[in-house]
């Protein structure tokens, strides 16, 4: 048995589904359904005894404890978290309270736990930490990428918030010993993303023949991977990674905003033609995203010599799955978008339109 965090968003769930795919362990699954948790997601594993989905916070330690005293899983995989950027400007405290609090109430729990176990049994758990390459701040556009002993540079609440999860786990590993892995991890992309993320917002709007919003000159670079090599790399670290250590994880594809949005703009004049004309004439500059990263590029050299990860995906296969995914979709997409996301949006992107 595992307890996974955050499995109704978009990478838990992916992860949830991998895992029952291919493995009979049972998964208890963690999480408070935010805006951004979906149990539709997870509606194929509905009836599967396999899957024990509880509705819970991780900041609440009474019912953390309980899962752990009821379940005794012999591991923890931690996604639940706050993650998008823009609302952590619009509102950083619920980054504070899940991302810290809730991490820290994690590994108290967690360490409680671990503490009480039999010698043979505490050998075995494992906490593992689903964090982000955003931790380690702005590159130029000359600067080697990140390997895992890059100086921490958090610039955004959200990567300030996760940063302080990082530091937690790291120092819960090297006072008390408890076995913590971390992985520090690109952009995700793939099906079942939110679409206020770049990629599902872009191919949401293109289809409502919506504007593109682009921040800024659009020439700020990311590092994209497939979210079924995250998963894939998550599941090599819980199985082998080593103990106290950190693994970053990026596909080796980093791509200008821009550049990404052209290329969807393609595949969905190949996959769906509009009469209006290329989807392209829907790109919108907008004002830019305060203190946004120009630059993140991962080197994932350790965990591939280490563990043998490797992507599965390119680029190119990943993306034209994704957005056939989202074309095939339309009920998911329609199913998400509630009345409070709405309003979020709307606040998000007032009076920012500006010219090129
Ligand atoms: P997401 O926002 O799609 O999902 C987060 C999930 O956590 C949701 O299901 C939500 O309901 C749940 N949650 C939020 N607060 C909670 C709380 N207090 N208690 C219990 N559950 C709570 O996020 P995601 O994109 O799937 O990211 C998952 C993890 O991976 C995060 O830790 C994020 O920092 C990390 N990460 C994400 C990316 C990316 O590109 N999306 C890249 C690297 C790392
Ligand atoms: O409308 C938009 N227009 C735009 O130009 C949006 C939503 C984004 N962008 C830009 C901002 C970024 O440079 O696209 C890039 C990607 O933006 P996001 O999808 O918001 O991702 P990012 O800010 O890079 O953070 C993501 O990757 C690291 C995830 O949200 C984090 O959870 C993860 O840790």
């Amino acid at each position: 048995m595992i307890l996974v965090t955050g499995g109704a968003g978009f990478i838990g769930a992916n992860f949830v589904l991998d895992w029952l795919a291919t493995s009979d362990e049972p998964v208890i699954n963690l999480d408070a359904l935010t805006y951004a948790g979906n149990r539709e997601t997870l509606a194929p594993l509905e009836g599967d005894a396999r899957h024990l989905f509880v509705h819970g916070d991780i900041c609440d330690r009474a019912l953390v404890e309980r899962l752990f005293a009821e379940h005794k899983p012999r591991a923890v995989v931690h996604f639940a978290a706050e993650s998008h950027v823009d609302r952590s400007i619009d509102g950083p405290g619920a980054f504070v309270r899940t991302n810290v609090d809730g991490t820290f109430t994690l590994l108290e729990a967690a360490r409680a736990h671990w503490s009480a176990l039999p010698a043979g049994e505490r050998e075995l758990f494992r906490f593992l930490h689903v964090s982000t390459d955003e931790v380690y701040g702005s590159l130029g556009p000359n600067d080697p990428a990140f390997t895992e002993t890059k100086t921490y540079e958090p610039n955004s609440p959200y990567s300030a918030s996760k940063a302080a999860s990082d530091h937690l786990v790291r120092a819960w590993h090297h006072t008390y010993g408890l076995p913590v892995l971390t992985t520090n991890c690109s952009n995700n992309y793939g099906h079942y993303q939110f679409p206020e993320k770049l990629i599902p917002l872009m191919i949401v709007n293109a289809l409502a023949g919506k504007p593109l919003p682009i921040y800024g000159d659009g020439q700020n670079v990311r590092d994209w991977l497939y979210v079924g090599d995250h998963c894939s790399a998550i599941r090599e670290v819980l199985a082998r990674g080593r103990l106290g250590e950190t693994y970053n994880v990026g596909g080796w594809n980093e791509m200008a905003n821009l550049e990404i949005v052209h290329t969807l703009c393609a595949l969905l004049d190949e996959l769906r033609p509009s009469a209006a004309g290329s989807y392209a004439r829907l790109v919108t500059y907008v004002k830019d995203r305060p203190g946004h990263d120009r630059r993140y590029a991962i080197d994932a050299r350790k965990i591939e010599r280490e563990l043998g990860w490797r992507p599965a995906e390119t680029f190119q296969s990943g993306i034209r799955k994704t957005v056939q995914w989202y074309l095939d979709n339309p009920g998911w997409i329609a199913n998400v978008q509630s009345g409070a996301y709405r309003d979020w949006v709307a606040r998000n992107y007032a009076g920012r339109e500006v010219q090129p």
